[in-house]
C-alpha cells in the first residue's frame, strides 16, 4: 500500500495540511505573533476548566477527582500524596513526567469478584473481566430513605420495576457530603446483607452503584460483599459523586482500567441525559 503512494501527491497533501494548520495557527489570538510564543504561556487567561458537567448539563462527571484529602478505607489521612513529578521541564527534561500510586479500591472505582472470594481472585476474575455490556447502558438514580441502610425493607419499599440492570443509589452520604471529608466514616449509609439479597432475589439488577467507598454498609461490610460477588455477575461501582443528579432515568458509560490481575480498579463514569 504505502509502496504504491505517489511522492509529489504524498508531499502536496503535507503542504496543504501545514497551510491549513499554520492557518488556524495564525488566526488563534493567543499564537498572534511568533515572537510572544513564550510569553503566550505565562497569560494570566491560560486557566484550565475544571467541570462537573459538559455540554450544558447534558452530561454529568459522576467519578470525583482525586485529591490527597479524599477519604481512604478505615483511615483519618485520606489518601494522601499519590502523584508526583519524576521528570520535570523546570529541571530541564524535554517533558514534564508524573507517576502515581494509590490502592485499586481509591476513589470511584469497581470490585471484581475476586474482591471477596479468593477462588475467583485466584481464577482470574479481575477488573478485565467485567463485562463492559453492564457497565454501559440505561441506568436508574433513586433517592434512598435517609434514615435507614439499605435492608430488603427499604429495597421493597423502592419498588424498582423489574426489567432495571443498573440502579446508582442516592443516600445520605451525599448528604453528609461524606467523599468530601477526610476522616473515614464507618457510619456511612451501604447495603445490608439483606438488602443485598433482596435485590439478587427480586430485581434484575446486575450494576450497583453506591456514593460511599464501599456499597456495603459498615456493619455488613462481608457478607454484603460476599452476597452480591457470589454470582460473578453483579458488578459494584463505589464513591460515585451524586452531588448534582436528580433522581432518574439516563445512560450510564464507566469504563474501568484494564488491570489484569486486580480485584479493583479506578473507573471514569459519566451519566447522560
Ligand atoms: C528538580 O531538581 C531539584 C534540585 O536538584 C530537586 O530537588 C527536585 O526534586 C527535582 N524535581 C524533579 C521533579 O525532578
Ligand atoms: C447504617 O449502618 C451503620 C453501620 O454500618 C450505622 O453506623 C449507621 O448509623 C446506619 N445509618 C442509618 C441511617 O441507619
Ligand atoms: C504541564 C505540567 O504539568 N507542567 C509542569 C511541569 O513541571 C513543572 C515543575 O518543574 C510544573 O511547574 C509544571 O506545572
Amino acid at each position: 500500500m504505502a509502496a504504491t503512494l505517489n511522492p509529489i501527491l504524498l508531499l502536496a497533501a503535507i503542504a496543504a495540511i501545514a497551510a491549513v494548520s499554520s492557518a488556524a495557527f495564525s488566526a488563534h489570538p493567543a499564537y498572534d505573533s511568533p515572537a510572544t510564543s513564550c510569553s503566550a504561556f505565562a497569560d494570566a487567561d491560560l486557566v484550565p476548566i475544571r467541570r462537573e458537567e459538559y455540554d450544558d448539563g447534558r452530561i454529568l462527571d459522576i467519578t470525583h477527582a482525586y485529591h490527597e484529602d479524599m477519604p481512604a478505607f478505615e483511615s483519618d489521612d485520606g489518601i494522601g500524596q499519590f502523584l508526583w513529578l519524576r521528570k520535570s521541564m523546570k529541571n530541564g527534561s524535554i517533558a514534564n513526567f508524573s507517576e502515581f500510586k494509590f490502592p485499586t479500591h481509591t476513589g470511584t472505582h469497581v470490585d471484581a469478584p475476586g474482591h471477596f472470594y479468593q477462588h475467583y481472585f485466584e481464577a482470574g476474575f479481575d477488573v478485565d473481566t467485567l463485562d463492559l455490556a453492564v457497565l454501559n447502558g440505561p441506568a436508574l438514580v433513586v433517592d434512598v430513605p435517609r434514615d435507614k441502610n439499605i435492608t430488603a425493607e427499604v429495597m421493597e419499599s423502592l419498588h424498582i420495576p423489574r426489567g432495571v440492570r443498573r440502579v446508582l443509589f442516592r443516600t445520605l452520604n451525599t448528604d453528609r457530603k461524606l467523599m468530601w471529608k477526610k476522616e473515614f466514616d464507618s457510619t456511612y449509609v451501604g447495603f445490608m446483607k439483606d438488602g443485598a439479597q433482596w435485590l439478587i432475589d427480586n430485581t434484575d439488577i446486575k450494576l450497583v452503584g453506591l456514593d460511599y467507598v464501599s456499597v456495603a454498609a459498615y456493619d455488613d461490610l462481608k457478607s454484603a460483599h460476599l452476597v452480591f460477588l457470589k454470582s460473578r455477575d453483579i458488578i459494584l461501582v463505589e464513591a460515585l459523586n451524586l452531588d448534582n443528579v436528580e433522581a432518574g432515568i439516563y445512560s450510564l458509560r464507566c469504563l474501568p482500567l484494564r488491570l489484569v490481575g486486580a480485584e479493583g480498579s479506578p473507573i471514569r463514569c459519566i451519566l447522560i441525559k
